[in-house]
């Protein structure tokens, strides 16, 4: 008996679809275009994890919907090879990473393969590509060439770069530095986050509560000369070019959040002796707002400059720089001890607002510019050496931290402010000196600016201090400057050379590698592992890759490599023109295809990825290399999938299988006393917990099919959702009885079965399959992938009932089933007598007047009261409704008098009226 047998449909269509190449998508689009992109994965080597196929499926339906729909649709895949878990994956096995990579990726590719997915393979590309990396140098390159004109925002090239009269007049070597620190690739001494057991620092936003977001390992803060990408330079457009994307508002709201736009003012507080602060105060009175001098002053960022009446003390980072000059001879040791007690503390660990504040006094004062008055300056951890100036101005009566500071260590606390009437605050706590109030209100104790609003206080003083000279409006980003190097041997190496002096001494001169150099392929090196020292492992490259001469003049290469998240910052791009050996990507082909229409991946990169791709496209449209603003303009996370849902007892503790539990309700309770309720939990699948669900094993026992219905009818793509072997089983259930409503079960030859015939479908069975059409289009519109199953089941429902199933339904239906279950579709399709795959078959249309059902129900009634319901075709006439009603056998022995009217809608309602 022909039964459904995945095992063997599923690999002989994946290699029909190889074999006529039949996912290759033009070079240039024909007709609508569309880019569907995933978010391609790293290689790891424990293989594809279910999570991936949630998203590869759901891309998988739109595109072939789409090519059914006639559309031009690019649909890449490839592999993010460098980085970390490659190398340490490569380190664990003692191989080197190149083979691993690869091995890891055959196995991958494998993977996604078995799973039907309609890639053009053509285009596969991995970062570790040396093919690939060139050009991720050569946009390094770009990003070395560019520097950020603030007045056009705007990244130009460097030698537009204006430079001042004094610099030129010092030579061509200050010229170079100068252009140095203007671009937006720059070396700079950074405090870094150090992880010796990674054997790399890491940026900001791969620590968390001061260990390593990857493998949890400690992180230490040491300063070390880095590579910054000036990513802070495109903040506000990062933040403003939101607006036009088709994004999840939460996801734009993580991005924005992530750049942290803050404006209030910078305001400089006298440090010098105070019978020097009139003469101060005169000689800064009507001059610009200094950028440069900071000559016996402490700058600090507010966003709230109208409480500067109400700053009490002044804090300093542990890190700034006048940390030193403030400290006075007897408060040296309290503050040394200070220092040497934060060093270890990571920026997050102060900023715990639970933690209890820490902090010394310097021994030293400011002035504060408004009323002269004497400050005390503090240093103290809660205030960051990497956000506005690494100073602030503490009002503890309107600011918590401060707040909170003052009272451990006993400082005043003067408030500027009466709440507004209607601010929800505990008044008896704030009259008592027991809270602070954050809030907007009337300004009071502030001299001539009492009786002001907030808002009206902000103005007049940032104008008053811009006049005396003593302060400007301000703007921080939380965002940081990208740290873009690492100390791995497994990443892009850097096109950068040092030139040496006659001894082997850097110069400071920087030189890029010429563009028709490129590529620089890592050496070979026996020994890549990182020793836990900050020196990269490129350091012990043999000395021809090393050291390279050009023009007589010796350089060293640059060591460090580039972090992981470079290879993904322009993958999209490549896809368009993956085999291209002149340019990064044909600008033609760009044009044509750019922007990527549809992007899915999960929602751990809705920040840096998505920031930093952001970013690069940005400095690529700036300097006329692509020729869209922005390079994703719809994006989709799908939501986590999680283990196997797992039941406790009341206890919390004993476990309880699966079997032994029922739902009832929204509840779970035992089969065998449902009073007890049991918890339920789904946990992140993890090789710890044992939950880990392999998608060989799922593909093995079920199938493809099975496996990509599965993933989709789980819920809405965007939901996390456990995973459940029964809900695949029964999906599987659903294939295997379209498969009997299609094939001959009795035949011992494959054929379809006898119930498939050319009658002409009844009015029922129309209404059926153009409901279903339309059903299915709009999920699919919508990405409402779970709908769209349970309408295609409903239909098997129905056509599993009846005994003859007209072609011209059951055809449409297959079509339907193809972008979810492809395999399945076209071996149907193949025994329906079609001898070319399906994929590009016009998706089956529905006509609006066949999606209603052919019949409907109405009442009839009799002087206003229901008598009986009879069911009519829809549409039926007031005339044939009349005669209908007045014939049917329920109604005729109520005529018990004459009818003197009748009142007819149709598809409505009928009423008799008769004498009483
Ligand atoms: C005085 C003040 C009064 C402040 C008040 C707030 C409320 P955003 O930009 O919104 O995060 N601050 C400035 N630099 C800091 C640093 N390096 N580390 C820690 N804190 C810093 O917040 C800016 C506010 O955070 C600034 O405004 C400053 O405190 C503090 F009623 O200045 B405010």
């Amino acid at each position: 008996m022909p039964r459904y047998n995945p095992a063997t449909i599923e690999p002989t269509w994946q290699s029909y679809w190889e074999r006529n190449k039949t996912f290759v998508s033009p070079e240039m689009p024909t007709g609508e275009k569309l880019y569907v992109l995933d978010m391609f994965p790293y290689p790891s080597g424990s293989g594809l994890h279910v999570g991936h196929p949630e998203g590869y499926t759901a891309t998988d339906i739109v595109c072939r919907y789409s090519r059914m729909l006639g559309k031009s649709v690019l649909h890449p895949m490839g592999f993010d090879s460098f980085g970390l878990p490659a190398e340490e994956y490569a380190i664990k096995t003692n191989t080197p990473p190149r083979e691993s990579t690869e091995q890891n990726i055959k196995t991958f590719r494998r993977q996604l393969r078995m799973l039907g997915f309609s890639y053009d393979w053509d285009r596969e590309l991995a970062t570790t590509d040396v093919e690939y990396f060139r050009w991720t140098q050569w946009i390094f390159l770009v990003l070395f060439d560019t520097w950020f004109d603030v007045s056009q925002q705007k990244g130009r090239p460097i030698y537009e770069l204006p430079i001042p009269d004094d610099i030129k007049a010092t030579g061509n070597s200050a010229i170079s530095n100068y252009r140095d620190r203007f671009r937006l690739a720059y070396l700079s001494d950074e405090l870094v986050n150090w992880c010796p057991a990674l054997g790399t620092v890491l940026a900001n936003e791969e620590v968390s509560d001061g260990k390593s977001e990857r493998g949890d390992h400690p992180v230490h803060r040491i300063p070390l000369r880095q590579w910054m990408l000036r990513i802070t330079a495109y903040a506000d457009r990062l933040e403003n070019d939101l607006v036009e994307l088709d994004w999840a508002d939460g996801i734009k709201k993580l991005q924005s959040d992530w750049i942290g736009r803050s404006t209030g003012a910078e305001v400089d507080f006298f440090v010098g002796p105070v019978d020097q602060f009139e003469k101060w105060k005169a000689h800064r009175q009507g001059s610009v707002f200094p950028l440069d001098t900071l000559d016996q002053v402490l700058r600090i960022y507010t966003t709230r400059p109208d409480t500067l009446f109400g700053a009490t003390y002044m804090v300093i980072s542990p890190e700034h720089a006048l940390v030193a000059s403030l400290t006075t001879n007897g408060q040296q040791v309290a503050v040394d001890a200070y220092l040497a007690q934060t060093a270890a503390k990571s920026d997050r660990e102060r900023l715990d607002a639970k933690k209890a504040k820490t902090g010394v006094f310097t021994g030293s004062f400011a002035t504060n510019p408004v009323n002269g008055e004497q400050i005390p300056i503090w240093i103290a951890d809660y205030v960051l050496a990497s956000y506005g100036t690494g100073a602030i101005m503490a009002v503890p009566a309107h600011d918590e931290r401060d707040f909170e500071f003052a009272k451990a260590f006993s400082l005043a606390i003067v408030p500027v402010y009466q709440p507004t009437d209607n601010a929800d605050i505990d008044r008896q706590k704030l009259a008592t000196g027991n809270a602070c109030y954050c809030g907007e209100g009337t300004a009071i104790n502030s001299g001539a600016y009492d009786g002001l609003s907030t808002d009206e206080f902000k103005e007049k003083i940032i104008a008053d201090l811009v006049s005396s000279g003593t302060g400007r409006a301000a703007v921080n980003y939380k965002l940081r400057d990208w740290l873009f190097s690492r100390q791995r041997f497994w990443g892009e190496p850097f096109p950068i050379l040092h030139e040496l002096d006659d001894e082997g001494k850097p110069t400071g001169v920087l030189r890029a590698v010429e563009a028709d150099q490129l590529p620089v392929d890592l050496p070979h090196l026996r020994d890549f592992k990182p020793h836990g020292r900050p020196e990269p492992p490129l350091g012990k490259a043999p000395d021809d890759w090393l050291y390279p001469v050009i023009d007589g003049v010796r350089y060293k290469r640059e060591t460090n490599t580039m972090p992981q998240w470079a290879g993904s910052c322009w993958y999209y791009l490549r896809f368009i023109d993956p085999r291209n050996s002149v340019a990064f990507v044909d600008p033609k082909k760009e044009r044509a295809w750019m922007p990527v229409d549809l992007y899915i991946g999960g929602a751990e990169h809705a920040v840096l990825h998505l920031l930093y791709a952001r970013f690069w496209h940005k400095v690529l449209f700036d300097r006329g290399h692509v020729s869209t603003r922005e390079p994703f303009q719809r994006l989709v996370n799908q939501g986590m999938i999680l283990g196997e849902m797992e039941f406790t007892m009341p206890d919390g503790e004993t476990k309880v299988p699966a079997e032994e539990i029922e739902k009832l309700g929204e509840v779970f309770v035992l089969k065998a006393d449902p009073s007890v309720r049991v918890d339920s939990r789904a946990h992140k699948m993890s090789k710890s917990r044992g939950n880990v669900v392999n998608p060989d094993e799922v593909v093995r026992d079920y199938g493809a099919d099975s496996l990509r219905l599965y993933e989709m009818f789980m819920g809405p793509l965007e939901q996390s959702k456990p995973w459940s072997m029964n809900g695949v089983s029964g999906v599987r259930g659903f294939l295997d009885r379209a498969w009997r409503m299609i094939v001959d079960s009795f035949s011992e030859e494959m054929t379809v079965s006898p119930s498939i015939c050319d009658d002409r479908p009844t009015p029922e069975q129309l209404v059926v399959l153009h409901k279903t059409i339309k059903a299915v289009t709009h999920d699919l519109d919508h990405l409402s992938f779970n709908t769209a199953i349970a309408r295609l089941m409903e239909f098997v429902n129905f056509f599993t009932r009846v005994d003859r199933r007209p072609r011209s339904v059951i055809e449409p239906f297959v079509l339907l089933l193809s972008p979810m279950a492809p395999h399945i579709a076209e071996e149907l399709w193949k025994l329906l007598g079609h001898e070319q795959t399906l994929a590009y078959e016009p998706w089956p249309k529905f006509n609006e007047q066949l999606t209603v059902d052919a019949m409907v129900e109405i009442p009839v009634q009799i002087n206003g009261k229901i008598r009986a319901k009879i069911e009519v075709p829809r549409g039926t006439d007031k005339a044939e409704l009349e005669k209908i009603a007045l014939n049917d056998e329920r109604i005729k022995p109520l005529l018990v008098s004459p009818v003197t009217r009748t009142i007819c809608v149709p598809d409505r309602m009928v009423n008799i009226v008769i004498k009483s």
